[in-house]
């Protein structure tokens, strides 16, 4: 014990917090100026090889990434060992560790919390923590702060796993804890082997032509244009081509990727008039969200948008159609397949799309901004699909379900080999396996959103025409402290600074249509204001009215 005593303290020194720094884990981890980010860093590996300490030696992640954030900036995340977000009820301690004053201070937390979390330090354990960074300059850096922090937990062993887009990572500790195949290399393997299964399952009248092939890819300049490469290279079926790469043409995420196309809804840089017309996708820096855009013409920098509204949409048509053709025309006491199906959003998503889902007759579920919420709620169904506005989302097949999944795609293929129920069923097998069941991932969503495309013989104007958004309008306000408002009901209510919530509705009610709220980032130092309504000018007019309150009153 005194040697575990004396490592913690020999980290904690190395690393001190500069007076005046103050840490929140937030919406997705830490995040910061990436030069200001090594105490963080280093305490979040001590987080996350407790974690594993608790787990039984569990593998758990630590990703070292500010996503969607400008190039200065960094972050780190913990991911569990069901490679979903790190127990929410740990935030608090990861807060507490960050913020500790001093190496004794940070001795003392450490100690209480492994009392009360039943963790018996310097008694033999065996703690792994598997470790990934995006591009970042500072990725280096925080590295070494980030193995300092695990290696601190006698008995830890941090597993350097290289430059990896987010998403690859949460995989790879969710693989790697159920026993199965786990490296990069089976990641790409099983990404390309499903979606070439669910082109294979396309039906012969659906044939794509060549506007339909091109699918022009903004990267970024992030991580998720360099992984796209290489799994390019081994599908057909597809054209693809990439811009803002990762490649050295640009910078990470400035005027650029998923975030700026879906907030400011213009042409990336890095396109031209060669990509007018066509299909295009939008990644973020960590390629884990996903957007869709086409340019409208050379000479306007306006888009058409889909965003992760129309995403979450199709995939629920796909799905849906699927479980329909195995059910057949059995009545709701019979169905070959029982499914209970969920759908969950944020207050982001377009009023639109909640009418369009909610006319499916589906009952839409909200939980507040973040994928750590979303998730969560998701796995309470046997499919969970659940898409922030921004392009972040997935869709969860219970266990129970994929297993039920399997044995009817065997009983078909013995009684009805080739029927249209059994190819259902495998196409939903192939979605199980190319869609990431840990967090949302740009890279896999886009297969299936191109695979689904050519299964259902759509062309982007299709996919835009299933229902119109309406006009919205997001604003960032710069305040002395966010944190002073406190939201409720999924963050779609203030209820404080008090009076303010009566503002905005007062505001609301001037527009038709009009929807409004605000809330404080989780990942970077603004408030966030959310309009939207009948027209583009109104939705404008409104968030900006909104915003001038939130201006007034917390300074
Ligand atoms: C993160 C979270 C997302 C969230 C986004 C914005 O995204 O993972 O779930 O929607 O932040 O959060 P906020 O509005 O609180 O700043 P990313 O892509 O930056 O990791």
């Amino acid at each position: 014990m005194a040697e575990q005593r004396a490592a913690l303290l020999a980290a904690a020194s190395l690393f001190p917090v500069p007076d005046g720094a103050r840490f929140s884990y937030g919406t997705a981890g830490f995040r910061a100026e990436g030069s200001t980010m090594g105490p963080a860093v280093c305490r979040a590996g001590m987080v996350a090889a407790l974690r594993s300490v608790k787990l039984g030696g569990a593998a758990v992640g630590l990703v070292l990434t500010a996503s969607h954030n400008p190039l200065r900036d960094n972050g780190v995340k913990i991911v569990d060992e069901d490679g979903g977000m790190m127990s929410q009820d740990w935030e608090p301690f990861a807060d507490a560790l960050a913020n500790a004053p001093n190496p004794d201070a940070l001795l003392q937390i450490v100690l209480k919390f492994a009392k009360d979390e039943d963790i018996r330090l310097g008694e033999g354990h065996s703690a792994q923590v598997l470790l990934a960074r995006d591009t970042r300059p500072t990725g280096e850096y925080l590295l070494d702060a980030a193995v300092k922090g695990v290696n601190a937990v006698i008995g830890a062993v941090a597993l350097d796993m290289g430059i990896l887009t987010t998403p690859q990572l949460h995989w790879i500790v969710r693989c790697k804890n159920k026993g199965l195949k786990a490296s990069e290399m089976d990641y790409f393997t099983q990404v390309i082997d499903s979606f070439r299964c669910l082109l294979k399952l396309v039906p012969k009248d659906k044939g794509a032509d060549v506007m339909n092939n091109r699918l022009v890819v903004d990267g970024a300049n992030g991580i998720g244009g360099l992984k796209l490469e290489e799994i390019k290279a081994r599908i057909s079926g597809l054209d693809i081509h990439v811009r803002n790469s990762g490649n050295g043409e640009g910078i990470l995420n400035e005027r650029c990727g998923a975030d700026f196309v879906q907030k400011e809804k213009v042409v990336p840089l890095g396109f031209g008039p060669e990509d007018v017309g066509f299909r295009c996708a939008s990644f973020d820096g960590d390629a884990d969200r996903l957007v869709y855009f086409r340019i409208v013409s050379s000479t306007d920098t306006r888009i058409d948008l889909v965003d992760g509204d129309k995403i979450l949409s199709l995939f629920v048509l796909f799905v849906r159609e699927q479980i329909d053709i195995i059910n057949g025309n059995n009545d709701e006491g019979n169905k070959v397949l029982p499914t209970r199906f969920g759908v969950i959003q944020t207050a982001y998503a377009n009023g639109a799309s909640t009418d369009f889902l909610e006319n499916l007759g589906l009952e839409v579920v909200f939980t507040s901004t973040g994928v750590k919420y979303l998730h969560k709620k998701s796995l309470e169904y046997d499919i969970g699909i659940y898409f922030e506005a921004n392009g972040h989302g997935t869709v969860l097949f219970s266990d129970h379900f994929v297993s039920q999944l399997e044995s009817l795609t065997s009983e078909f293929s013995l009684k009805a080999s080739g029927s249209s129920q059994h190819q259902a069923a495998m196409r939903l097998l192939a979605a199980s396996q190319l869609i990431n069941q840990a967090v949302g991932d740009a890279l896999s969503g886009m297969l299936l959103v191109e695979a689904i495309l050519q299964y259902k013989g759509w062309s982007f104007q299709n996919w835009c025409d299933i229902y119109t958004d309406l006009p919205s309008r997001q604003l960032k306000v710069k305040v002395q402290d966010r944190t002073a408002i406190v939201t409720t009901d999924a963050e779609r209510r203030v209820c404080q600074p008090s009076g303010l919530q009566e503002l905005i509705d007062g505001e609301i009610a001037n527009y038709s249509h009009g929807r409004c709220f605000v809330r404080p980032s989780g990942t970077e130092d603004v408030v966030r204001v959310y309009a939207e309504a009948s027209t583009e000018e109104a939705a404008n007019s409104l968030a900006k009215q909104v915003a001038q309150h939130v201006e007034r009153i917390l300074g």
